[in-house]
């Protein structure tokens, strides 16, 4: 038998069969599409080997953006019915089909990111993308941010799904009515890992109202029943802000508007903070209260340059509950299942944001614990999409596109303190 390619390889490997051409997909079967963030993620993998296959990855995102400004959290380049919901359900009338949704806008770090490595082949690269990232922002200034922090219309758009800061909000969702579905995730992962029937339902009927509604973003702010502002879309936005100023200034643009944007973002990155929890939490904005959840999101304040001593208190406390960190939700808390999607597991990408925001602060031994934890579980468990936080047993879809690209770009051991990794600021 051959030996196993060494991880950087199989990194490499995995990334290249998910390529689509011009995109990548997450993984097949599971998620046989493009998704935003997971590209955007991708892209900082597939700088190591292909730069400029790296900046088309994000031109391909954006060439799906929607006159409004919203990038869609999915991109529905070629029909797969290993999927759903596909594009009939979501009947945005766009081309290429898109959902009707977006996710955390991590495209201008990554954009960020890629530039710091090759400055001059960049920039022209740069210049396509960035009015388009700056429009995406400024559709999130416009509609989601009434409550200072950015609001969610939909679960999925906070890319964590079945987090339990959604259990009580989406009691609200009427489920009754729907149109009948069938899952396919069912058919990729076991049931223990994915949400649960009544989620799905609720997922659904979100869909579907969003749909009635043409996808009119002054109706879903007025009429959705879910609205719940989220410490992953606050805390990417604004950090996606301060990288998207340094943009601005190198190609000469004003930055006024980016300034209003990440003063008005960090108050509100403030309104999350829920002092009963001691740590910054999803708030409803429809039952106007908290959700009284800790999250691996909460601990994305030193990713968009918000330092806490109380959360620096809470990590450390949480990791060591924990083999492997930073765990979806803490163990013994209510919700707390350890291989149900955003309810338990680890996920490497939030460790790299994590990971690099405590670095940029200075806090070396948290960064270095989520390092070597995240380095420990795809060693152990290969390029899962995510892990249990008590075995650090693999769970849900495999050879997954993010994890490939956080080894390659943040946990690998050869890409430990270079000068282009996604660590830097
Ligand atoms: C719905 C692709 C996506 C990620 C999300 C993750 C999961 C989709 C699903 O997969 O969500 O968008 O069908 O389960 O929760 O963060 O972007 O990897």
């Amino acid at each position: 038998m051959d030996a196993p390619l060494p991880l950087d390889d199989q990194a490499r490997s995995i990334l290249a069969a998910n390529c689509r051409g011009t995109y990548t997909l997450p993984t097949s079967g599971l998620y046989p599409y493009q998704w935003n963030w997971d590209s955007a993620f991708s892209a900082s993998g597939i700088a190591r080997f292909d730069l400029d296959r790296a900046w088309t990855e994000l031109e391909t995102l954006f060439s799906a953006q929607w006159p409004n400004g919203m990038v869609p959290h999915i991109v529905f380049h070629q029909f797969d019915e290993s999927y759903f919901p596909g594009p009939d359900a979501w009947g945005t009338g766009h081309q290429p089909p898109t959902s009707g949704i977006t996710q955390p806008p991590a495209a201008a770090t990554i954009a960020r990111r890629l530039l710091r490595q090759d400055p001059k082949a960049g920039r022209h690269r740069l210049a396509g993308v960035f009015s388009k990232i700056l429009a995406w922002h400024r559709w999130f200034d416009l509609y989601r941010c009434e409550h200072g922090a950015v609001a969610a219309s939909h679960p999925w758009e906070t890319g964590r799904d079945n987090a339990p800061d959604w259990d009580g909000p989406l009691e609200a969702v009427d489920v009754v009515g729907i149109e009948p579905f069938v899952r396919r995730d069912l058919q990729h992962v076991d049931p223990e890992m994915r949400p649960t029937k009544i989620d799905y339902d609720r997922y659904m009927a979100l869909v579907q109202f969003g749909r009635d509604a043409g996808w009119d973003e002054d109706v879903i702010r007025a009429r959705s029943p879910f609205r719940v502002a989220d410490p992953t879309l606050t805390f990417i936005l604004l950090r996606a802000n301060l990288d998207l100023r340094v943009l601005a200034v190198e190609l000469g643009r004003p930055t006024d508007e980016i300034d209003r944007w990440i003063a008005r973002l960090r108050q509100g990155a403030e309104a999350l903070w829920n002092p009963d929890l001691e740590a910054y939490d999803s708030y409803d904005l429809r039952g106007q209260r908290f959700a009284g959840t800790l999250s691996n999101a909460s601990f994305l304040c030193w990713y968009a340059g918000v330092d806490n001593p109380g959360m620096v208190a809470r990590l450390e406390s949480l990791l060591g509950e924990v083999s492997y960190g930073v765990p979806s939700h803490p163990p013994g808390s209510r919700g707390f299942e350890p291989r149900r999607y955003w309810r338990g597991p680890v996920w490497a990408i939030m460790n790299m944001m994590i990971g690099t925001g405590l670095a940029g602060f200075g806090h070396h031994a948290l960064a270095s614990r989520i390092r070597c934890d995240t380095r420990r579980l795809i060693a152990g468990g290969g390029f899962s999409e995510y892990f249990d936080p008590l075995d650090g047993s693999p769970a849900g879809g495999g050879s997954f596109s993010w994890t490939a690209a956080v080894w390659l770009d943040w946990a690998s051991p050869s890409t430990m303190e270079d000068d282009h990794g996604f660590a830097k600021t």
